[in-house]
C-alpha cells in the first residue's frame, strides 16, 4: 500500500517532508502502518491538479461517463471487501461486522451516485415576454473534503461519491488517526481509470494538510466533518476567500421515549444506537429521555440490557470495540471520572472482555442514571459508548430538553400516538428525525445534517448533489 506518499494529479509521491506518521491499532495499541505527513506543498499541488482536471479532461467527461466510472469503483469495492473490512477494522477497532458494513457502505455510495450523475438537470423559469431563462446546474470545480476517522471508508464514499458524479474534481484530506481504507480505496479508483487529477488524496495533520486545504484560495467548496472547534477553524480560513462550506459536527441526539411505546423495540433500538462504532458516531443516540411515569420500569429493563454489553478486541465482534487512540480514551474517562465525581449514579456498566489488552484503548460502556439537566454529560458529545438517562414530565418538558442542547443532528421518537408523533416530529430540531426506530445517520438516500451547532449543509441523498453544484441564471432576450 502507499503509505507514504500522497496521491495527486494521478500520481504517487513523496511529501516534500519526507516524513510519514504512524498508524496505530486501537485493539493492540500496535503500529499497523504509516501514512504520508502531506503539507502545503502537496494541497497546493492538489488543488493545481484539480483545477486542471476540471478545466480539462475530467470537466469534459459526459455525465454518463462519470457514472460508469462511479459504478466501476463501486463494484471494485465489494471485490475487495474482504481485504478493505480486514484494513478497516485493524486501523479503527471496529468490529470486523461493522467494518463490513462501513465497506459497503463505501460501494453504495457510489453505487448510488452513479446512478444519479446523468439526471442532475436544471430548470426554465417563465419571465417577461420576448425572454427565455434557463438555470443551468454546474459543477462547483474543486471541492476540498476534510474526513474524520470515526468511519473512513463509508466517508470517503459520502464525501467523494456526489462530489464526482456532479463533475467536481476533489481532493480528500483524511484523519491522521485512521485512514489507511482511503488510501487503498484511492488506490482501487486509480485502477478504475479516473483522469488524473479528478480524485487527488493528501494524508497528513489537520494543522498542517487540513489547515492548508481549507485557507487555499483556489478551492469552489469545503465540505468538513468533525469536531464543532476545528468547524469554526475552517469556516473562518474558507471565509478569507468566500468559500462556501458544508460542515457536520457531531451531536447529542436525543431518544424521547413516552409511556405508550413499544418499551421492548425501544430498548434494543437505543442500546444498539450507543454502542455501535463504540459510540464515535456523531449520531449516536446518547441521551434517552423517559416519561417519568415509566422511568423506574424503563430503566429496570434497560439496565439488564446493559449489564450484558461486552467491549473487547474488534476481532471477536463484541458489542464494542477500543476507541480510537489514547487521546479519546483519555477523553471519555475524563468524562466518566468527572461524572462519578459529582455523584451522579450509574444505573449500569458493561463487561471488558479478557481480549480487552491493557495496550489497547478500552472502555466499558456506561449507563448513567438521573442525568441532571446542565451536567456536561446531558449536553455534551463525549463520542464513547456512554448513555445519559434523564426523565421528564409531559410532552412540553421532553420538547424542551430534547431542543436543550447546542447540537440538533438527529432524533428518535418513541410513542404509539400518530398526533404525539408528528407534534413532535415538528417540534424537534433535529436534521433527521425517526419515529419508533432510530437510523444513526439512516441510509444512503437519507438527507443528513445538523441543524444549530451540529453544523449546516445537507450531505447523502440527491440533497448533497445541490450542494455539490450551483445553479447559474442565463436569459435570452429573445423579443
Ligand atoms: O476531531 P477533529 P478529533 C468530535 C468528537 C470527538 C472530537 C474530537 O466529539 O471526540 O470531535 O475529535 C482535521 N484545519 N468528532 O480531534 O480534530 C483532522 O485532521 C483543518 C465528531 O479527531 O475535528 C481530521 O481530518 N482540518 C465527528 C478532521 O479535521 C483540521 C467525527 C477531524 O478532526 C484541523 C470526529 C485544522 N486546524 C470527531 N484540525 C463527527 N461529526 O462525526 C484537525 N483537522
Amino acid at each position: 500500500m502507499n503509505g507514504d506518499s500522497v496521491y495527486v494529479g494521478g500520481h504517487w509521491m513523496k511529501p516534500e517532508s519526507g516524513q510519514t506518521l504512524e498508524m496505530i491499532a486501537p485493539s493492540t495499541g500496535k503500529q499497523i502502518g504509516t501514512i504520508a505527513r502531506g503539507g502545503a506543498p502537496e494541497i497546493d499541488a492538489a488543488v493545481k491538479a484539480a483545477r486542471c482536471a476540471f478545466e480539462g479532461v475530467w470537466g469534459q467527461m459526459p455525465a454518463v461517463d462519470r457514472g460508469r466510472l462511479l459504478t466501476k469503483l463501486s463494484e471494485k469495492i465489494l471485490e475487495h471487501e474482504d481485504e478493505l473490512t480486514e484494513i478497516e477494522a485493524n486501523d479503527t477497532g471496529k468490529t470486523l461486522k461493522r467494518a463490513r458494513d462501513d465497506v459497503k457502505a463505501a460501494a453504495r455510495y457510489f453505487e448510488f451516485y452513479a446512478g444519479a450523475a446523468d439526471k442532475i438537470h436544471g430548470d426554465t423559469i417563465p419571465f417577461m415576454p420576448g425572454h427565455q431563462v434557463m438555470i443551468l446546474r454546474e459543477a462547483r470545480g474543486v471541492t476540498g473534503h476534510i474526513i474524520p476517522w470515526n468511519y473512513p471508508a463509508q466517508m470517503f464514499g459520502r464525501a467523494l461519491g456526489p462530489a464526482l458524479a456532479a463533475g467536481n474534481a476533489a481532493i480528500l484530506k483524511p484523519a491522521e488517526e485512521a485512514c489507511l481504507s482511503c488510501i487503498r480505496l484511492t488506490e482501487l479508483a486509480a485502477e478504475v481509470g479516473f483522469p488524473d487529477g479528478a480524485i487527488n488524496v493528501v494524508p497528513g495533520l489537520g494543522e498542517e494538510a487540513g489547515a492548508a486545504l481549507s485557507a487555499h484560495p483556489d478551492i469552489d467548496l469545503i465540505s468538513f466533518t468533525g469536531s464543532p472547534e476545528v468547524g469554526t477553524l475552517i469556516q473562518n480560513a474558507a471565509a478569507v476567500n468566500h468559500v462556501p462550506c458544508i460542515l457536520e459536527l457531531g451531536g447529542k441526539s436525543p431518544q424521547i421515549v413516552f409511556s405508550d411505546a413499544d418499551q421492548a423495540k425501544a430498548i434494543e433500538s437505543i442500546v444498539g444506537a450507543i454502542v455501535q462504532n463504540t459510540g464515535q458516531t456523531c449520531s449516536a443516540g446518547s441521551r434517552v429521555l423517559i416519561e417519568r411515569s415509566i422511568y423506574d420500569e424503563f430503566m429496570g429493563a434497560l439496565t439488564k440490557r446493559f449489564k450484558q454489553l461486552r467491549a473487547g478486541s474488534h476481532e471477536l465482534d463484541l458489542d464494542c470495540g477500543p476507541v480510537i487512540s489514547k487521546v479519546q480514551l483519555e477523553r471519555v474517562l475524563g468524562f466518566l471520572e468527572r461524572a462519578k465525581k459529582d455523584g451522579i449514579e450509574i444505573g449500569a456498566e458493561g463487561e471488558l472482555d479478557v481480549s480487552a489488552s491493557k495496550e489497547g484503548f478500552f472502555v466499558t460502556p456506561t449507563l448513567f442514571r438521573l442525568v441532571p439537566r446542565e451536567h456536561e454529560l446531558a449536553k455534551e458529545e463525549v463520542f464513547g459508548p456512554v448513555l445519559s438517562a434523564i426523565p421528564f414530565d409531559d410532552e412540553t418538558d421532553a420538547i424542551r430538553l430534547a431542543n436543550g442542547t447546542d447540537y440538533g443532528l438527529i432524533a428518535g421518537i418513541w410513542t404509539d400516538s400518530g398526533a404525539r408523533q408528528m407534534r413532535l416530529a415538528k417540534a424537534v430540531r433535529a436534521g433527521q428525525v425517526y419515529i419508533n426506530g432510530y437510523g444513526a445517520g439512516g441510509g444512503i438516500e437519507l438527507p443528513f445534517g445538523g441543524f444549530k451547532k451540529s453544523g449546516h449543509g445537507r450531505e447523502k441523498g440527491l440533497e448533497a448533489l445541490k450542494e455539490f453544484t450551483v445553479s447559474k441564471t442565463v436569459v435570452f432576450n429573445h423579443g
